[in-house]
């Protein structure tokens, strides 16, 4: 069997890719290792910024993916208990993200390729890339061959390890710092909302009408906090949140996140093209790992169509280098959030309380810093 473009992955990369090819014509296969209500059901990230929402738009997909979502208004943050509000679109002329959970994004991608006539085969087990050059691939009971490969089979799939080592070079960073989330069946904040605090950092995300999502800086190495007792829990968000009165309700769900960046140079090695957290992963502070996935996908559909449809190689080779300088931005933006609300926790040393301290005011007291903090945010626009 053969095709143009076979795609590693179903997930925010793999299926926005898939959704942008079949948009333009050109042929492709998606494989997936899990089965279909694994991959719909996974919650984690919750904002399209401005640029990923603009690529719906920009290719009719507008309706099917973005509907009726909410604009991203305003952020709260909270200074040992002291409001305050940062009204973003306020500082970009209107740019704005949109609410769309993860979750429903991919349930609607699916959707829409699928019943377009979209080749995506879910349960595909021991895949292997046999030949990078002239791409052919094989898993349990078939093999494919095609002129490209996408590898969108995030931080731990097959695709980058595909790649000979010596053709890669690796960048990772801890940045030091544990984070625990919960979910829990307690109303929703009026703002996304974060808590800047001396007893550490802590932020309430709506996720629906009737659930939120709260994460909770922890000091690495200590005990695990998913074994924290459910007061403990809400009495460190209540004094973090510095709100006595949050409603505790029933926590449906505990994790670690690692809060951990890594990237992987050049994302592409003959004719295979890693994309999403295959090539990069960056911490939730900034909300941007999702966004750079769906970046990817979007540069990489337009090279692939011009190669495909037009004779027109010369996007392939620019490929890495494009996405790369987004994601050592991108990089860069999540670090110094990270630094801002979490160096004036106690675990860090007076001087970088103060450092941080001093970020955050000059976000409310120096308009063009304002300014520049909304831009990140918000996400550039699409180019056209
Ligand atoms: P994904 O979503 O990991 O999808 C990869 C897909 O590939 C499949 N797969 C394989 N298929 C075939 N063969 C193999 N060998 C395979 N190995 C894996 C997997 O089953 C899966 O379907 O990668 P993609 O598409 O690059 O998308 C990246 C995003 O999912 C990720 O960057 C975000 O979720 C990161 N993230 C956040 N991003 C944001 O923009 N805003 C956020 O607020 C945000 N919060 C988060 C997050 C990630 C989190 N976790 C759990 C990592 C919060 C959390 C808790």
């Amino acid at each position: 069997e053969t095709t143009d473009v076979v795609i590693i992955g179903a997930g925010p990369a793999g299926l926005t890719l898939a959704n942008l090819l079949q948009r333009n014509g050109i042929a492709c296969i998606v494989l997936e290792a899990r089965d279909r209500s694994h991959v719909e059901d996974r919650q984690r990230a919750g904002v399209l910024d401005h640029y990923g929402a603009e690529i719906f738009t920009a290719a009719g997909l507008s309706d099917a993916i973005i509907a009726d979502a909410p604009r991203e208004k305003m952020l709260e943050l909270r200074y040992e208990g002291e409001p305050h509000f940062f009204a973003g679109p306020a500082h970009t002329g209107g740019r704005a993200g949109v609410i769309v959970p993860q979750q429903l994004l991919v349930r609607r991608l699916l959707a829409t390729f699928v019943e377009a006539g979209g080749d995506l085969r879910f349960g595909v087990s021991d895949i292997r890339l046999r030949d990078l050059s002239q791409p052919r691939i094989t898993y349990a009971g078939g093999e494919l061959t095609a002129s490209y490969i996408a590898g969108c089979d995030g931080f731990h799939g097959i695709s980058r390890r595909s790649i000979p080592p010596d053709s890669l070079t690796t960048y990772e960073f801890d940045h030091g710092i544990g984070w625990y989330t919960v979910l829990a069946e307690s109303p929703p904040p009026w703002h996304a909302l974060m808590g800047i605090s001396h007893h550490g950092f802590a932020a309430q995300f709506a996720r629906g009408p009737q659930a939120s999502r709260f994460y909770l800086q922890y000091e690495p190495g200590g005990a695990d906090p998913r074994d924290w007792p459910d007061d403990y829990t809400w009495d460190q968000l209540r004094l973090r949140l510095g709100d006595p009165n949050l409603p505790a309700g029933p926590i449906t769900d505990r994790e670690i996140v690692e809060m951990r960046s890594f990237v992987a140079e050049p994302m592409s090695h003959q004719n295979l093209f890693l994309a999403g957290d295959a090539a990069h992963i960056i911490t939730p502070m900034g909300a941007k790992g999702m966004n750079l996935a769906l970046f990817d996908a979007d540069v990489l559909a337009r090279a692939l169509t011009a190669a495909l449809r037009d004779g027109d190689e010369s996007g392939l080779p620019a490929y890495s280098d494009v996405c790369l300088r987004r994601t050592w931005d991108y990089q860069e933006f999540s670090r110094w959030f990270t630094e801002m609300v979490h160096d004036a926790g106690a675990q860090s040393d007076p001087f970088r309380r103060r450092l941080a301290r001093a970020r955050f005011d000059r976000l409310f007291t120096n308009p063009a810093a304002a300014a520049h903090f909304a831009d990140m945010m918000a996400g550039t626009p699409h180019p056209t």
